[in-house]
């Protein structure tokens, strides 16, 4: 099969925007070359001097793993580099990152990512990724702010994960479909491997922490329930398959089918993933996809932002799963849901 690089059908899909003048194009292609050295890095993991904790802790109170750093940093540098963004808004960072240089004076976008999601599977060389969402700014000038990022997921302009496992991808959408790309080391290109993508309207997969079974909420304690009885006719029980790597799950559901879940818990009793860099850009891949993602009870695009580090509780995957999941949500958690 020819070779496509990531390059080459970013500048083809450009025609899909005819107003486009290829700052979309450029800053997808900064992604990319973050993304190939933070493979780089993470592929060297097992080497003393990135491993272990720096001793610090992030706005979410977890301990900041070195990869973690080193990744945030390659990707501010990366988007600063391109010119083509007017603020960053960051997992690793309390507050938005405005960019006032000459070169992205006149920067069209705003970028909002989790720079390396799952690192507390770093050090036993689990699968990690990086998510991205992309929007247009909504102030006229300057160095972006805040409000740029209160959008609602459905106002996202792109979104992506790379996933660094046992080959390293980049998975995206502009909203025309998903496609991902495999890095071929031996030219450091990330090149066409899986053309519009699509998951399976029903998969045979739950990925949850059933550790925090005792807290879930009802209804979710029925959806576990009903995935493992025994029904030949709808190949029950599935399989749980949980890495808690909310990436790597993902990205298997996404080609397997199957359905990820991350409910409100006692310790998380908003959910855990962040609306803005973790279940927006998701959401949007899946539902590209053909799948579905929601809170339990809303659509997660269409979800009201007000806070940088919001998060959610998330169902996420195959359309006829989440679903049948909404509807044990509906008959048993109802009066608790979170409504926004
Ligand atoms: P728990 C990683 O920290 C993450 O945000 C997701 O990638 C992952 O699925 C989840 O949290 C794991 O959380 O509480 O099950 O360890």
């Amino acid at each position: 099969m020819k070779v496509k690089t990531l390059g080459q059908f970013i500048i083809e899909k450009q025609n899909d925007f005819p107003f486009a003048k290829g700052e979309l194009s450029r800053l997808l292609r900064d992604i990319g070359i973050a993304a190939k050295i933070v493979n780089r890095e993470v592929n060297k993991a097992g080497l003393v001097e990135i491993l272990g904790e720096t001793g610090e802790t992030n706005v979410q109170g977890e301990a900041v793993k070195k990869l973690d750093v080193f990744a945030n940093d390659q990707f501010i540098a990366a988007l600063k580099a391109g010119g083509e963004v007017c603020a960053i808004a960051s997992e690793e960072n309390d507050d938005i990152i405005p960019i006032d240089s000459e070169i992205s004076k006149n920067a069209k976008y705003v970028v909002a990512i989790d720079p390396l999601d799952g690192s507390s599977n770093i050090d036993v060389n689990v699968s990690v990724g990086t998510i991205f969402s992309i929007y247009r700014r909504t102030t006229l000038s300057g160095p972006g702010t805040l409000e740029d990022f209160m959008q609602r997921g459905t106002e996202q302009v792109a979104g992506g994960y790379i996933i660094y496992g046992s080959s390293c991808m980049m998975v995206y959408t502009t909203g025309k479909g998903v496609n991902g790309f495999t890095l071929d080391p031996s030219i450091g290109e990330f090149c066409l491997s899986h053309p519009n993508m699509h998951t399976k309207l029903q998969g045979t997969i739950y990925s949850i922490n059933e550790g925090n079974y005792l807290h879930f909420p009802d209804g979710v304690k029925k959806y576990i329930k009903y995935c493992q009885e025994e029904d030949k006719a709808t190949n029950r029980p599935y399989s749980s398959r949980y890495i808690g790597s909310g990436v790597a799950d993902i990205h298997r559901n996404l080609i397997n089918g199957g359905i990820y879940i991350y409910p409100t818990t006692t310790k998380s009793p908003k959910g855990k993933l962040r609306l803005l860099y973790e279940c927006n850009p998701l959401a949007f891949i899946i539902e590209q996809a053909g799948g579905k993602a929601t809170n339990g009870e809303k659509r997660i695009m269409e979800l009201d932002i007000n806070e940088l580090h919001q998060r959610t509780p998330l169902f996420l995957g195959s359309s006829e799963m989440v679903d049948k999941a909404m509807e044990f949500m509906a008959t048993y958690s109802a009066e608790k849901q979170i409504s926004q």
